[in-house]
């Protein structure tokens, strides 16, 4: 196994998957989806960040790259010839098509651009992907086949997930991913926390947890970007990132669809554990593709502490 920084012999994603005995419509989806990030790289680098002047669902000013990223993947999946239906954070609405390649077929929910207000003061921005078989996409995220994120920081980073561990790629100077490191861990320890959502609304349990954590000599590292604090989580091994209930939004702010199932998955696949503070994230059944949810993720010990302060004090 590829001890972190060093490139295993230049593994790229698509022998990776093959190596890992993917099935060949997963691959081609999920090295489609790879593809599609060089141009989303390039629309971050080089775009428009005026705003669009359309907005999502959620009524949210979408900047131009939202736009833009959500267009470069819709297309990418459409075509793939392997995509039954997909949803987007940003448009909202299901779209379903036919494809003619042979099955296997695939159901896509995805954030093109999570934390896209961050992009026009330099800070790091993810794509958030679910994948599930089939054409339903409200299922539980237990359901999900696969889930990956790429991170377009000071490197572009991608970590996928088929339920046989997570690995990390990092893109090369010929933007090809190569394997940086595989089964990637969270083992725990005191580590840093990533507290989302104003601090003076959490509820007295969420108060306790974070102090509990304060008291133990956590750090407080929080980019307002879940992908890049997620991703800090993962790569550390260690800490909880939360963006819990509020005492005036009590389903809290992430999209269980496009954000938190994929990123459930993956943490627990790392060995670590999701829950929207009573119940794990990919046991939830959604009912719209628009819900929200509570969440705190990370570290399995630190899940189990937030869980119990939650139990005490609400
Ligand atoms: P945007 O995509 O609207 O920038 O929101 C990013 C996000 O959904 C997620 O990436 C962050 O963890 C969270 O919101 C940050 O929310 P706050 O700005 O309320 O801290």
């Amino acid at each position: 196994m590829a001890e972190r920084g060093q490139t295993k012999f230049q593994i790229d994603l698509r022998r990776h998957l093959r190596e890992q005995a993917v099935d060949r419509n997963l691959t081609r989806l999920i090295t489609e989806i790879a593809e599609a990030s060089k141009y989303i790289i390039n629309s971050i680098r080089t775009g428009d960040l005026g705003v669009a002047g359309t907005s999502n669902l959620y009524g949210e000013q979408q900047l131009a790259l939202d736009v833009l990223a959500d267009r470069i993947l819709e297309k990418r999946l459409k075509y793939s010839g392997v995509v039954a239906s997909l949803v987007s954070e940003e448009s909202g609405d299901i779209l379903r098509f036919h494809p003619e390649q042979e099955g296997p077929y695939y159901s896509v929910a995805y954030d093109p651009l999570d934390g896209s207000s961050l992009v026009d003061v330099n800070l790091a921005v993810g794509t958030i992907v679910s994948i599930y078989a089939g054409d339903n996409l409200l299922q539980p995220g237990r359901q999900q086949v696969a889930a990956l994120y790429i991170l377009y920081g000071p490197r572009t980073t991608l970590m996928y997930s088929t339920g046989n561990g997570v690995h990390e790629f990092a893109m090369n100077q010929l933007m090809e991913y190569s394997l940086v490191q595989e089964h990637v861990r969270i083992d725990g320890g005191s580590g840093i926390y990533s507290p989302g959502g104003q601090r003076n609304l959490y509820t007295p349990g969420t108060e306790a947890f974070v102090r509990s954590l304060e008291e133990r000599g956590y750090k407080l590292r929080y980019s307002g970007g879940f992908v890049p604090d997620i991703n800090q989580v993962m790569i550390k091994g260690k800490g909880v990132f939360l963006y819990p209930h509020l005492q005036n939004r009590p389903r809290g702010k992430l999209r269980l669809l496009y954000e938190l199932n994929p990123m459930a998955f993956l943490v627990e696949q790392a060995g670590g554990a999701a829950s929207d503070g009573h119940r794990p994230i990919l046991d939830l059944v959604p009912q719209k593709i628009d819900d929200c949810a509570p969440v705190f993720i990370g570290c399995r010990e630190d899940v189990a502490a937030a869980e119990a302060c939650i139990a005490a004090q609400g």
